[in-house]
């Protein structure tokens, strides 16, 4: 086997956001381009020599490429063995789960989640660590650092591709690979969570749901779990066949980009649940039949009732979520007599707590929830702790969030995003806002309903993670009205086109007499004040929001 020397330098050259590496696919089509990020990667894997990594993706355009490619880069890296999903198919939370069960050392996703992709959309890699995670800050960094430095990588030559749709053992020169079935250690975990015998007689009882997998990598892990372990009617799994540019779909389950499903789920004939996931299946969207159940309150009403799901019958250590995430969860710890942690947005910033036993349940407002099982967000986890919920109570969805209410109150929620700014326009918006901080407290604004709405204080958030005591700062500009209303606003970091401004939107209504308006109407005074404050239109020259969720 030759290991082949380049001499060029590469460029990945790229700070990793959010969530990993994310391009354009002819980004990562250059030369080396790849390469230079996954050497870098090996780099700073110091004991990487004959490790166990897993390996797969969502399934997108340039997905086979890049695993041959990182296949024989791992060759000629010294790893021991690679676990490749077969067709190199993984979900994100299913990586986890590997990794977990099997005691592997990483793995590598290949996504860029609910980007679009095909030969014109988006490419993505990112690296987990032991415990099933997203790689923290320190390692990113690290990595991000060495692609500065690196002008050469090592891949094994003149080898033929390696079939990865046979299961089975094969190997690449001295390092071992095994295709594994991508579906069989997730769906083994969550026959371990959920109670599948009651949910088995909520469909037998003649039950109907509706998933959208999005032609993404949530087909074949819904339809194994719902169409053949709980016996749902085939057709339930909808879109259930991943392709390379998502059917043309774009892969992001909310209402604005799952408009079929929002279609199928309204009138008296609809099914009763409706559920979809993102590219690599991380994220979800619950549906009721003429109902959507914003993320922010879907993590509420799963930790509220919790104990009715046997995996989680002991209770919760603790909930936490993101800091532009609604307060709903908030609410429930408090009920429940138990710790609630604010983090930075991104998943990263669970693992501590995870692994420590502080925290349970994990929820984004960007439709992500999840658990202590894995250290990823989590999909199909999600939509079958709603179906589990469903089958216990035989309450519809819709009950169960207006009982949720009636109870804790509401929390009405919407993220406004304003895509496509030019990003110096982006940057100057938020360091105008940055330089108001010190003057906005006090500030009032009027409100439809007669009462000032006035800013209690504001700050530019920052975090200091309980377990390491690592600090994260600069994570987002926070109004906090008196009366608990916020407002948030932070940049993107996973786009790949020019800047995208996150305006966050939240606002707590415990009169259950009023928690039937519409939501944008709802929030409409904090939505003239974010732009009073902000200027967004004069600084992004743009009339409105993009996309409102
Ligand atoms: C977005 C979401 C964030 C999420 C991240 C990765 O990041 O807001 O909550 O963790 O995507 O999700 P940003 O920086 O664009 O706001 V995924 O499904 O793309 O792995
Ligand atoms: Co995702």
């Amino acid at each position: 086997m030759k290991i082949l020397d380049i001499a060029t330098r590469p460029f990945a050259g790229q700070r990793p956001g959010t969530s990993g590496l994310r391009k354009k696919v002819d980004v990562f089509q250059q030369p080396h381009y790849l390469e230079n990020f996954v050497q870098s990667l090996f780099d700073i894997l110091p004991d990487r020599a004959g490790q166990t990594l897993v390996l797969g993706g969502d399934g997108r355009f340039h997905n086979r490429v890049a695993i041959q490619t990182i296949l024989r880069m791992a060759a000629a890296n010294g790893i021991g063995k690679v676990l490749v999903g077969r067709g190199g198919l993984l979900s994100t939370p299913a990586v986890s789960a590997v990794i977990r069960k099997r005691g592997a050392y990483g793995g590598i996703i290949l996504s860029a989640s609910h980007n679009p992709g095909g030969p014109d959309g988006d490419f993505g890699i990112k690296y987990n660590i032991g415990n099933g995670g997203p790689a923290p800050e320190k390692v990113t960094e690290a990595i991000y650092a060495r692609t500065q430095a690196i002008d050469s990588y090592r891949i094994a030559g003149d080898t033929p591709d390696i079939d990865i749709d046979r299961l089975g053992a094969g190997s690449l020169g001295d390092m071992q690979v095994e295709v594994i079935d991508p579906v069989a250690d997730y769906a083994e975990l969550m026959q371990q969570l959920f109670d599948f015998e009651t949910m088995r007689a909520w469909f037998a009882a003649g039950h109907r749901m509706r998933y959208d997998a999005m032609c993404a990598v949530g087909g074949p892990y819904a339809r194994a779990i719902f169409e053949g372990m709980l016996g749902a009617p085939a057709g339930t799994v909808v879109n259930g066949e991943p392709r390379e540019d998502f059917g043309g779909h774009h892969p992001d389950p909310n209402p604005a980009h799952a408009t079929e499903l929002i279609a199928a789920m309204s009138g008296p004939a609809a099914p009763d649940f409706g559920a979809a996931s993102d590219g690599d299946a991380d994220r979800n969207m619950i549906l009721g039949r003429d109902f959507v159940v914003t993320p922010s309150d879907s993590l509420a009403v799963l930790a509220a009732n919790a104990t009715l799901v046997p995996g989680y019958k002991a209770g919760l250590a603790g909930i936490a979520r993101s800091m532009p995430t609604s307060c709903a969860a908030d609410a429930v710890a408090k009920a429940l007599g138990i710790a609630c942690f604010e983090t930075p947005t991104g998943w990263k910033f669970f693992g501590n707590l995870l692994d420590a036993g502080r925290a349970t349940l994990c929820g984004e407002e960007s439709y992500g929830t999840g658990s202590s099982h894995v250290r990823e967000k989590d999909g199909l986890w999600a939509i079958l702790f709603w179906l589990n919920l469903q089958a216990a109570t035989g309450l519809s969805v819709e009950a169960l969030v207006r009982r949720h209410w009636a109870g804790f109150g509401r929390h009405y929620y919407s993220r406004h995003d304003w895509e496509g700014i030019a990003t110096e326009r982006a940057d100057a918006l938020m360091a105008a806002l940055r330089d108001k901080l010190p003057g906005l407290s006090g500030r009032e604004f009027p409100s439809p309903d007669g009462a000032t709405l006035r800013i209690g204080s504001a700050d530019d958030f920052a975090y200091t993670d309980p377990v390491d005591g690592s600090v994260s700062t600069r994570q987002g500009v926070r109004l906090l009205f008196e009366g608990g209303s916020r407002v948030v606003f932070r940049l993107s970091g996973t786009g790949t086109e020019g800047a995208t401004l996150r305006v966050y939107l939240e606002r707590f209504e415990a009169d259950a007499s009023r928690h039937d308006q519409p939501t944008q109407q709802a929030l409409a005074a904090l939505i003239a004040a974010a732009e009073a404050v902000a200027g967004i239109r004069a600084h992004t020259g743009k009339q409105a929001p993009t996309v409102i969720t």
